[in-house]
This record gives structure tokens, C-alpha cells and sequence, in this order.
């Protein structure tokens, strides 16, 4: 008999991808039927990516066909289509509200230490590169092979370069990078996930960077020698879909891992997107920040200022839910005024989207 094969998604991602890996690893761990493809070429050059229109990976084709760009708003596309199957979303609205900012933190403010990392020390560049190509391209003569090794690392190491004194940002970057080790480990020595024993979308986004962060030569040095938990925790959250754990009780205390993750929310992930905002609303090239006393200088970035907008609905829907205590936690971290919506700025408020969203700068 021959078998018809049913339409399943389709991810469309990139080695080395830090939101293509989150991506896989959300769809594994819901157990959501799709396949892997890393379509030939790379970025905008390759046929269907170039097709499909989004100008970054990951994309998602639906089974319908559709075409989908940016890892959260799928992510959450996905939850309505598939209620109840294996959440990422906890139960509770707080920890929801929550889990939602933690994965932002991830995606928004350590991709800066993974793409600062992987492409400053010349040992980064040579690995990150020639890794990447390969993933890529797959078999191909040597010469020809290291001509665009080359060229995209001169791409890379270009795009940053462009966007200011890299030097500036990096002692506040790198800090940063083994606060979220430490945090991890921390978490470990008492829930195997942030919000109870089974994942959610805040420990997807962490595995999004973090699967990076723990290959590219110089950080996963880091990680190897002070965070040898949080390695293997990152390992494990490639494939979840064999946990069958339960979300924590909401009157436990928060873990001590989530805890340090919220104080660096507030003293530094939402001050630097509210600045961020503020450039973006007054029509500013860049951001020029002090966070914690160091100096963070970047270009203004509208995708970001859509993030925080996407932060302040969600508290927004997480309190007409009832969440008894979040404001007290929010405040407990400094970070309940930054996530205020302001007066008259409701209406403005544009969130990220699956359906329209499309790059506006490299690396997201
Ligand atoms: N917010 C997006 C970010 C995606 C993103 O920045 N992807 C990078 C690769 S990791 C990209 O496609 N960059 C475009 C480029 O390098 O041209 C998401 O969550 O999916």
C-alpha cells in the first residue's frame, strides 16, 4: 500500500542560527510533527528563503503553505493551533508573564554577547565561519570553500563594525554573559527548568543563544570551565520531548536562577530597551545608554522597541488574567515601571508578528 504523505511543517533554518535552533527545539519539545531544512545557499541567496521574502531565518512554512519569519511570534502562533498539546506557556499568568520576558532577555539582549563574541577573537571568527559555510553549503572543493568562508566573515565581522565601537559595549556584555551561567546553575541545584520540571518558552529562548554560546570557542571555553551544569542543561534542551514534567506550584518562591535573571532584567535588559524605545520614538540613530555604570552604545533598533511593546500587552493581558503578586515580584526587580504602558502611547503600540514581521537589522 503505498502511503501518502501528509503535509507537516517545514523549518527553514541555518547552522549556527541561534533562533533556528530555538525554533527546533520549541517544535521537539511539543512534539509537533516538522522537518529540518537547511535550504542550499545562505540567507537571501538561497532559492525558497529568497522566495519566501523575510530576509532572515528561521522561517516557517505552514502545512497550508504559508510562509512565517521570527522565532516568538511562531511560537506563539503555534500554541493556538495546538492548544493544550505540550505548552511552553505555563498555566499560571504571573509565571507566564514571566516566562515571556526571560525568553526576551534571551533573545534580545545575549544574542549581543554571542554575536560579539563570535566575531572578535580571530580564533572565534576562523571556527564561527568555516562552521557556518559548511553547514551551509555542504560538499565543495576546498578553494572554492574558503573564498566564501572568507566573504562571510568579512560580511559578519562588517555588519558589526557598522554598528559602532564594538570595544564600548563589551565589558558590560561579557559580565553579563557569565551572570546568566551563574544564573542557570544557581536554577539547577533546585528545579530542572526555570518554572518547574518541564520547559517553557523562557528556557527555549535561553537554549536558542546559549546552543551557541556553548560551541563558538571562547564562550563555550567560559561555559566549560565555570558552568559545566548549565553545558549540559543547554545539551538537554536540544530535545525535550521525552519530559514529562509538571510546572511549579505558583506560592513556591521563584528559583534562585529566575531571580537573577529578573535583577539583571531590571538593572539592565529593560533599561537598555527603554532607551532603545526612546531613540526609536524620537526619530535617533542610536542608543547611548549607562547601564550598572558601563557604557552600552548601539544603533537604534525598531524591531527591539516592537519587543518591549510586545512585553507591555502581555503584562497588560497577564493582570486582567489575575496575577496576584506579579506586580510585587516586577517591582521586587525594579522592572514594573519599565514595562508600564505610558499615557497615550497605547494605540502606538506595535507588536512583533509572524505573518508580517521581516528583518530590519542583521542579527536580530
Ligand atoms: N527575531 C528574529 C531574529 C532572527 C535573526 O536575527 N536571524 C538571523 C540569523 S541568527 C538572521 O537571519 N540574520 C540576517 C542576516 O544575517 O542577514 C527571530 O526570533 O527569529
Amino acid at each position: 500500500m503505498t502511503q501518502v504523505e501528509q503535509p507537516r511543517y517545514r523549518i527553514l533554518g541555518g547552522p549556527g542560527s541561534p533562533y533556528s535552533l530555538k525554533l527546533r527545539a520549541a517544535f521537539r519539545s511539543r512534539r509537533i510533527p516538522h522537518n529540518w531544512i537547511v535550504p542550499p545557499g545562505y540567507l537571501g541567496t538561497a532559492g525558497e528563503l529568497k522566495a519566501a521574502g523575510k530576509g532572515m531565518i528561521p522561517v516557517l512554512q505552514t502545512p497550508e503553505g504559508s510562509y512565517w519569519a521570527d522565532s516568538t511570534p511562531i511560537i506563539l502562533n503555534l500554541e493556538e493551533r495546538h492548544p493544550g498539546q505540550r505548552s511552553l506557556l505555563p498555566d499560571d499568568p504571573a509565571d507566564r508573564f514571566l516566562s515571556l520576558l526571560l525568553e526576551d532577555l534571551a533573545d534580545e539582549w545575549l544574542v549581543l554577547c554571542l554575536f560579539d563574541f563570535r566575531w572578535d577573537a580571530e580564533l572565534d571568527q576562523a571556527f564561527c565561519a568555516r562552521r557556518q559555510i559548511a553547514g551551509w553549503l555542504g560538499a565543495m572543493p576546498s578553494e572554492q570553500f574558503g573564498q566564501i568562508v572568507e566573504q562571510f566573515r568579512v560580511r559578519q565581522t562588517g555588519v558589526l563594525a557598522r554598528m559602532g565601537d564594538r570595544t564600548v559595549n563589551r565589558p558590560l556584555l561579557r559580565s553579563t554573559y557569565r551572570e546568566v551561567l551563574d544564573a542557570i546553575e544557581a536554577q539547577i541545584e533546585g528545579s530542572r527548568f526555570m518554572f518547574g520540571g518541564r520547559p517553557s518558552i523562557a528556557d527555549i529562548g535561553l537554549f536558542g543563544q546559549l546552543s551557541q554560546l556553548a560551541i563558538d570557542p571562547t564562550p563555550s571555553a567560559i561555559m566549560r570551565e565555570h558552568a559545566i551544569r548549565a553545558y549540559q542543561w543547554v545539551q538537554d534542551l536540544d530535545d525535550t520531548s521525552g519530559i514529562e514534567g509538571e510546572w511549579r506550584t505558583p506560592d513556591e518562591p521563584l528559583g534562585p536562577g529566575v531571580e537573577r535573571l529578573l535583577t539583571l532584567c531590571g538593572e539592565v535588559f529593560l533599561p537598555f530597551m527603554v532607551a532603545n524605545a526612546a531613540a526609536i520614538g524620537a526619530g535617533e540613530p542610536e542608543v547611548h545608554t549607562e547601564l550598572r555604570g558601563l557604557p552600552m552604545v548601539t544603533r537604534a533598533n525598531r524591531y527591539k522597541a516592537r519587543c518591549l511593546a510586545s512585553l507591555k500587552l502581555a503584562l497588560a493581558e497577564a493582570l486582567e488574567k489575575g496575577a496576584p503578586g506579579l506586580e510585587q515580584t516586577l517591582r521586587n526587580y525594579d522592572c514594573w515601571d519599565l514595562l508600564q504602558i505610558r499615557p497615550g502611547e497605547a494605540d502606538g503600540l506595535e507588536p512583533v508578528s509572524a505573518e508580517t514581521s521581516q528583518r530590519d537589522t542583521p542579527f536580530g
